[in-house]
């Protein structure tokens, strides 16, 4: 594993984590790792099988502790977030959820970035009360927010960059420096980057958390999430909030995300590509109100996403002049274009968050945080630039007066 860390993320992202599942084979080893779709595991003697829940690197028991699809998986993670150990896990949810349990306990306090994936805003501000511990939502734009916002009882400080859907970006090596200045947790969720977007550990983050049912595995056929951090923390997450909780990965999701994680470079590339130029077409079009992609120099943080990451992702923010009406009015023009929630999948996918995936954040919240009734947001995907202008621009004719 150590040597493949000097490889590029290409050739990363295919063999890294595979010799293992090969090496059960004699001979004529499998070429792609096979899928052990199965929940418990065979023992000769009581003697192998006490000693397999003894010491779990000796033996699998049973696949909510560990399968060795799901470790194949994980060992790739790691490698390619520059992590010392990943953690697969049901969704990316699951993989919130089981980061800050393993991370909080009762009474403690976390500093949040204030625009986040909403079912993580519900978490920090409605589920974790409940437990006693609170969120101060920042903007944590501003790293002097953040460091205001630390508490003597401050456990984790919670970033997303770029944040869903307004791509406000956090300056990295800001936050995790004002973390480990104050013994903090520093936690992403860098589902919208990838790690072929920027590899956050690499600018001291602590602890790397996704949604792999978007870019990573790239498909749109599976939920999956992912834990990456030092092994320490991930250890302690798989033998307890994963374990007890639950939301353990099933293989058959491994095995897709696995095979979705071979193309991630060249994906992620194609469509940083294609979201630059759709984002350039949009931003010179008379309807728009305003257009943001971290690729343009009108983003507030341009400079800073030069500076801190390798490519721009495929997702585009905006808001018509005509405000929610014409945004309305151009989903239902779309003929290439589907309007769906979700993104980073290879079809072009468009949705309105403040009817959707952010239809749950309190209007006065969503208002106070820029999510406008207007907001269109477009995951784009990996059909040819020309045609996806093409589909936008003769659906935003049919919405010009
Ligand atoms: N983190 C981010 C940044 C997300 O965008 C999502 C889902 C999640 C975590 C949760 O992942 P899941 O459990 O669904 O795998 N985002 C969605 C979205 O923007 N539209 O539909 C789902």
């Amino acid at each position: 594993m150590t040597s493949q860390k000097n490889l590029g993320k290409a050739t990363q992202a295919i063999h890294a984590g595979e010799a293992r599942a090969s090496s059960t084979q004699k001979t004529g080893m499998p070429l792609l790792p096979p899928i052990y779709q199965n929940s418990t595991f065979r023992f000769a003697t009581a003697a192998e099988c006490a000693e397999a829940f003894r010491d779990e690197e000796s033996g699998y028991v049973y696949t909510r502790w560990g399968n060795p699809t799901q470790e194949v998986l994980e060992q790739k993670l790691a490698v390619l977030e520059a992590g010392e150990a990943a953690l697969a896990t049901a969704s990316g949810m699951g993989a919130v959820s089981t980061a800050l349990l393993t991370a909080l306990a009762e009474g403690g306090h976390v500093v949040a970035m204030e625009n986040l994936y909403s079912a993580t805003f519900q978490i920090l501000n409605e589920e974790l009360p409940r437990f006693g511990i609170e969120t101060t939502f920042v903007d944590a734009t501003d790293p002097t927010q953040i460091a205001h916002a630390i508490r003597s009882d401050t456990k984790v400080l919670y970033l997303e960059s770029p944040t869903n859907p307004l791509l406000k970006l956090v300056d990295l090596q800001a936050a995790a420096e004002i973390a480990k200045a104050h013994g903090v947790i520093s936690m992403i969720d860098n589902t919208f980057a990838t790690p072929c977007g920027q590899q956050p550990i690499t600018f001291g983050i602590d602890v790397v958390v996704h949604s792999m049912t978007k870019y990573m595995s790239g498909s749109g056929a599976v939920i999956a999430g992912a834990i990456i951090g030092q092994k320490e923390f991930v250890v302690r997450a798989k033998e307890g909030a994963l374990r007890n909780f639950g939301a353990v990965i099933s293989p058959l999701n491994a095995w897709l995300t696995l095979h979705g994680l071979t193309t991630l470079p060249l994906r992620f590339a194609r469509h940083s590509e294609n979201a630059t130029r759709v984002a350039a077409f949009l931003e010179g079009h008379p309807a728009m109100a305003w257009v943001r992609h971290p690729s343009l120099p009108s983003h507030p943080q341009h400079e800073l996403a030069k500076r801190q990451m390798d490519a721009f992702g495929g997702m585009i923010t905006l808001e018509l002049k005509g405000g929610r009406a014409a945004g309305e009015h151009l989903v239902d023009h779309l003929q290439l274009c589907s309007l769906a929630v979700s993104l980073g999948d290879v079809r072009t996918l468009i949705c309105h968050p403040a009817s959707t995936t952010h239809s749950h954040v309190p209007a006065e919240i969503r208002r106070q945080t820029g999510i406008t009734d207007g907001l269109v947001r477009i995951s784009i995907g990996l059909e040819d630039a020309e045609d996806i202008i093409a589909d936008l621009g003769q659906a935003l004719e049919a919405c010009t007066p």
